[in-house]
């Protein structure tokens, strides 16, 4: 495989006014540079085995990429065929380029650009959910794959079982022939498969949900088995959900991206995606319906995905979670930005220390520290810490609750993993540490806001207030004494000095070599 490497400043063709470059397609493959991978494999033979859904960057800068080292190795029976469940952007933007784009891996040395080919066509589901449903059905389809992020379960995340009440889903259980949600669309597909008997397709949850196979097969059954029991034991029966351990730094695509790349590429690619160089893929073998020999690109099969998924959940997104909120508190725009300040530096090393004993025997987690904080210092990567803030709703349970749960069984301390925990209760209030509005994304954002604005700057009453959401933090921890009492002090330290101070102050006290003197 050529790459082609351009420095983080050096435009090739750099695009004039006057010249308007034409768009990256099928016909514009001969013609792109040399030394920037493509397809080399013909796309008019591949036929389409996996229907993703949630065609958002990370999908594009992973699973796909991995399917695209198979098809360039011949396989034919595989390609890609993607769904948005909302919004039109990504299939507006690739359709005029016959579902090509260009992902670009950012090392820290420079660029390299590659041409990917996997995915044959983008859906936006609510235009026309019959045809989606129809793709899903076709016995061609082996796989369902999904990165629809936390919140498209619609499940309760605490518990993991299906939130019953969520609208997606009340409109789904009365209107399974045009769904909204995820789950509705496995449904109605696997329906209509059992219908015709034809074998059901492996569903492949590719999100950073704890034992994500297992959580997204609970709420199938149990929506199933809501819209019509004796589908819900046959896909209890016949429905393989694998877990999945995914792993790659994508964030989201920038315009001075955009137009990089196109420079590069000589044509215009209005959405190229960006990535760390890392990549991980820890995947359980279990594929009734058959699978693509994604091992040869680099994936891992195992029988037990449990360790690797704790270890990233807990160390990597709890980490970045913990960042987001207080590097963003600090006045940090990127995780780069935050963790190459040597006071987050440190304090990531304590989560760290906190986080490693709560994971299975036998994981070198020290390694696995020292390679995260490389990775979040590369700052060829900008990756926004408001992006990872996210859906904290959503996160917070697999990223930091269930390690503060396994500390306290051990009755250990939990001050880095409180304080992550209190700058998210200071985030949500959506007011910042110099009185600006904080832009909170998250489906429970107003509720979270109208706890923080009775509660006002008062951590002895927000942080209760708070804990108490029970969708959230279960009803052990709010009852927990030796879990309130460093949240609300961190809390308190947080509304008193900010997040700088904070964190200072609590390595001054955890390792007073790591302090501010
Ligand atoms: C991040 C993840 O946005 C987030 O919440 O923590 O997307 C993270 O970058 C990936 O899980 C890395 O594999």
């Amino acid at each position: 495989m050529r790459w082609l490497m351009i420095s983080p400043t050096g435009w090739r063709n750099p695009p004039t006014d006057s010249e308007p470059i034409m768009r990256l397609s099928n016909s514009s493959l001969a013609s792109l540079p040399p030394a920037i991978a493509q397809p080399s494999y013909d796309r008019a033979r591949v036929s389409p085995g996996i229907v993703h859904l949630g065609i958002g960057a990370f999908h594009r800068a992973h699973q796909a990429v991995m399917t695209e080292a198979l098809l360039a190795e011949g396989a034919t029976d595989w390609g890609i065929i993607a769904a948005s469940l909302r919004s039109p952007e990504t299939r507006d933007a690739l359709a005029p380029q016959d579902g090509l784009y260009t992902l670009s891996v950012q090392a820290p040395g420079g660029e390299r650009l590659q041409v990917i080919g996997a995915i044959a066509e983008v859906l936006v589901a609510p235009e026309d959910p019959g045809r989606l449903i129809a793709l899903m059905a076709d016995p061609r389809i082996r796989i369902v794959s999904l990165t629809v992020t936390e919140k498209g379960y619609c499940h309760d995340p605490a518990t993991g079982a299906l939130d019953e009440r969520h609208p997606d889903i009340a409109h789904d259980l009365a209107n399974l022939a045009r769904p909204r949600s995820a789950v509705g669309f496995l449904v109605a597909a696997l329906q209509r498969r059992r219908a015709a008997g034809a074998p059901p397709f492996t569903v492949l949850c590719c999100d950073n949900l704890p034992s994500n196979g297992r959580t997204v097969r609970r709420v199938l059954a149990r929506f199933a088995a809501l819209a019509d029991p004796a589908l819900g034991q046959w896909i209890e029966a016949h429905v393989a959900c694998p877990c999945t351990m995914v792993d790659r730094i994508v964030p989201a695509t920038t315009d001075a991206d955009r137009s990089r790349i196109s420079a590069a590429l000589g044509f215009e690619d209005a959405w190229p995606v960006v990535s760390e160089p890392f990549i991980q893929w820890v995947i359980e073998d279990h594929f009734p319906s058959g699978r693509p020999a994604w091992e040869r690109a680099g994936a891992e099969f195992v029988s037990e995905v449990a360790p690797y998924e704790l270890m990233k959940l807990r160390m990597l997104n709890g980490a970045h979670s913990a960042l987001a909120y207080l590097g963003y508190l600090a006045g940090h725009e990127t995780v780069a930005e935050a963790s190459n300040e040597p006071l987050f530096a440190g304090y990531l090393a304590g989560l760290w220390t906190e986080a490693a004993p709560t994971l299975p025997p036998g994981l070198d987690s020290g390694d696995y520290a020292m390679r995260l904080l490389a990775r979040f210092q590369n700052r060829a990567i900008r990756h926004r810490l408001w992006q990872i803030a996210m859906d904290g709703s959503q996160k917070l349970p697999q990223r930091l609750l269930g390690t503060i749960r396994d500390r306290l069984a051990k009755d250990a301390p939990i001050d880095h993993l409180a304080l992550a925990v209190a700058g998210w209760m200071r985030f949500v209030g959506g007011i910042d540490e110099r009185g600006a509005a904080i832009d909170v994304r998250d489906p429970m954002a107003a509720r979270l806001r109208a706890i923080t604005e009775a509660a006002g700057q008062d951590a002895a009453k927000a942080a209760p207030a708070l804990a108490a959401v029970g969708e959230i933090f279960g009803h052990d921890l709010p009852a927990d004494p030796r879990f309130m009492t460093p949240v609300t002090r961190a809390l308190e330290s947080l509304f008193a000095g900010g997040a700088r101070a904070a964190v200072s102050g609590l390595l001054a006290r955890t390792n007073p070599s790591q302090g501010r003197a």
